[in-house]
């Protein structure tokens, strides 16, 4: 297992879209682990193989409070979203810091492959329903900024760039 670097907004690497995941196999199974292992030390209830620069449609979760629910979804359809919707205040550990509302379905039926390679569907609410919409937003390279004003857009943008310089000078300090 190993722990790997999460990309930070406003990275073009960000906007690149996942491709489909052929065969689950060892290759698969191992971004699984160190995607999870990334999740866990983050930590994040959420993560999209986009944010550590692997543009394949896998994604890893767990909103449960004692972090031992992992959830895999690999090549995930959302084959229902609910008319209903509701706003969540979001994070996203490549926006550090930063925490805004965002409208989403309250509820979602999703169809993915396990980390066996096994068809599952699941229906979703609550948190987890809100992170794997997000989730699937990274998988197209969408972050969840782009739902908000150009203007706090823009705010955001300049506070990362802050952010990068400041930890590049802690590197060569
Ligand atoms: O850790 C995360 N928390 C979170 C909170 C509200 C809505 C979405 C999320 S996902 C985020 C982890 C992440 O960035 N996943 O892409
Ligand atoms: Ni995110």
């Amino acid at each position: 297992m190993a722990l790997l670097p999460i990309i930070h907004y406003p990275d073009p690497r960000l906007y690149k879209i996942a491709k489909p995941v052929s065969v689950v196999d060892g290759r698969v199974k191992s971004i699984v682990a160190d995607m999870a292992q990334t999740m866990y030390e983050a930590p994040g209830v959420g993560l999209a193989a986009t944010q550590v620069d692997i543009h394949e449609r896998i994604i890893v979760a767990d909103c449960s409070d004692e972090r031992n629910q992992l959830l895999v979804f690999i090549n995930p359809e959302i084959l229902w979203s609910s008319p209903e919707k509701k706003a969540w205040r979001e994070g996203c550990l490549s926006v550090p810091d930063y925490f805004d509302e965002v409208e989403r379905a309250t509820q979602v039926r999703v169809k993915a492959l396990n980390v066996d390679g096994k068809e599952f569907e699941m229906e979703l609410d609550g948190l987890l329903a809100v992170v794997l919409q997000h989730e699937m937003d990274h998988l197209v390279g969408k972050v969840f900024v782009e739902y908000l004003s150009a203007f706090k857009r823009a705010r955001i943008s300049m506070k990362m760039k802050k952010r990068a310089k400041q930890s590049n000078k802690e590197l060569v300090r």
